[in-house]
């Protein structure tokens, strides 16, 4: 596969930009695989790329109902931060963020992250009490996060409104300014590059519909649109279908899936440096590379697998958009969507082996999974190939849930679900 570099580029320029392959080709299920992973988003994708590159394990297919991407990966608001508060979820976090920061390097494959910094705005009391926790909690972690005074929080976004009188007045922030936003569809392709690469097949257009086990219980392959696939092992990454998926082997999830909007204004020049998050107003901004504010909020309240949500939600959002940056208010929305994201009761994901021998499972990232990409793709592949967990994966067990060592992330989790 040509390597993209600056000679290539010139080379193709030259010659009328016929020289380029295609960045992966079509593959049609074989008949066995030693690992199917089921749902091509970034943390499939990621995963095949690990367990080929790292494990040496190259007979595998990425299984997509859809289009590669397709999914939330391709759909959410590329917010990069580690900024969690307990230990397992700081650990987990900043693998991936670590990873983020090479990731282009690592994949020749420009995923466009960028280190703007998040800030994420108090508005009361109980904020400042809360996210102050989080700076000293983060930092014992090794993980930067600092304090600013609303003065301090206007300098660094200057169309941030820090007037003490509005209906959300800023009483302060907490700062990561090592996190950002990367592109996200360019995770999900560079990844499938990366894996077609080495050998791994993608298969576009192809629903798992159930996953079938032999008589001892074990793991036996997959059924699909295309036929059965057999598998010596099965990692399922289908976000907000993950449990419904995971059903079909007697795997019953504590998962509940929702719908969650987003939506971008037309193009502007630059004016927002920076990420910001409001979780009290339900509200948070950043800008593309294009010029659209990128514009977000929490989930819509009720369950659903529809991949688009309510417009009063859009409406209480832009609300609050307007009070944090009155500049907005003149600004024309240019297009919403929305994603189904899966949701656990402590907010943290599921991460790893299952009770079915051979049958691995990475889910439960709820709103907040794109950030996680690279380091929850790294430690699945690591905990498939070598069934059993990384360190860093250990804690994040579908057990949990029974023996109460639950990673109660819901307070920081930057949007409300
Ligand atoms: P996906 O990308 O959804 O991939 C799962 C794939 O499985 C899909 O392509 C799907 O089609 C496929 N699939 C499902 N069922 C089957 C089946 N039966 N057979 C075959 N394939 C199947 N996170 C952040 O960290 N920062 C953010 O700013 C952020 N913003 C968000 C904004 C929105 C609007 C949304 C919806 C989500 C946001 N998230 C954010 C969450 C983040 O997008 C997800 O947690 C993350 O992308 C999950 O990646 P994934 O690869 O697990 O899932
Ligand atoms: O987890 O940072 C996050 C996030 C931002 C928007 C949606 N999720």
């Amino acid at each position: 596969m040509t390597r993209f570099s600056a000679f290539a580029l010139v080379k193709n320029a030259l010659t009328g930009q016929k020289g380029w392959e295609a960045q992966w080709p079509d593959s049609q299920p074989k008949q066995e695989y030693d690992v199917v992973i089921v749902g091509a988003g970034g943390h499939g994708l990621g995963a095949a790329y690990y367990l080929a590159k790292e494990h040496g394990i190259t007979n595998v297919a990425v299984v997509e109902k859809g289009w590669l991407g397709g999914g939330n990966t391709g759909r959410n608001t590329t917010i990069i931060r580690s900024n969690y508060l307990y230990d397992e979820s700081a650990r987990l976090y900043d693998h991936a963020l670590d990873l983020w920061e090479g990731l282009s390097q690592e994949l020749n494959y420009n995923v466009m992250f960028s280190r703007r910094g998040v800030l994420m705005l108090a508005h009361n009391v109980h904020d400042v009490q809360s996210f102050q926790r989080h700076v000293h909690a983060n930092r014992l972690n090794g993980v930067d996060n600092k304090w600013l005074t609303p003065w301090e929080a206007k300098q660094f976004c200057p169309i941030l409104n820090i007037d003490q009188d509005a209906r959300y007045p800023v009483l302060g922030a907490a700062l990561q300014r090592r996190a950002g936003t990367a592109r996200h569809d360019a995770v999900a392709w560079g990844y499938a590059r990366g894996a077609a690469a080495r050998g791994v097949d993608i298969i576009q257009n192809c629903p798992v519909t159930a996953i079938r086990r032999d008589a001892s219980g074990r793991v036996a392959g997959v059924e699909t649109g295309r036929g059965f696939i057999r598998a010596k092992k099965v990692a399922v990454s289908a976000a907000g279908h993950t449990s419904v998926v995971m059903d079909s082997a007697g795997v019953r999830l504590p998962l509940e899936s929702f719908p969650l909007q987003a939506l971008v204004s037309e193009p502007v020049k630059p004016c927002m440096p920076c990420v910001v998050m409001s979780n009290a107003v339900h509200a948070y901004m950043s800008q593309s590379d294009k010029g659209e504010l990128v514009i977000g909020s929490g989930t819509d309240q009720y369950t659903s697998y529809s991949q688009r949500g309510g417009l009063p939600l859009i409406e209480h959002t832009l609300a609050a958009i307007c009070e944090i940056f009155p500049t907005v208010t003149r600004m024309r929305m240019l297009r919403k969507w929305g994603g189904t994201v899966d949701v656990t009761p402590d907010r943290s994901a599921i991460l790893g082996k299952t009770p079915v021998p051979g049958l691995y499972v990475n889910c439960g990232w709820g709103t907040g999974g794109f950030k996680a990409t690279p380091g929850a793709a790294h430690v699945l592949a690591w905990t498939v190939a070598k069934d059993e967990p990384h360190p860093i994966n250990a804690p994040f067990t579908l057990e949990r849930f029974t023996s109460g060592r639950l990673i109660d992330e819901a307070a920081a989790a930057a949007v409300a679900h």
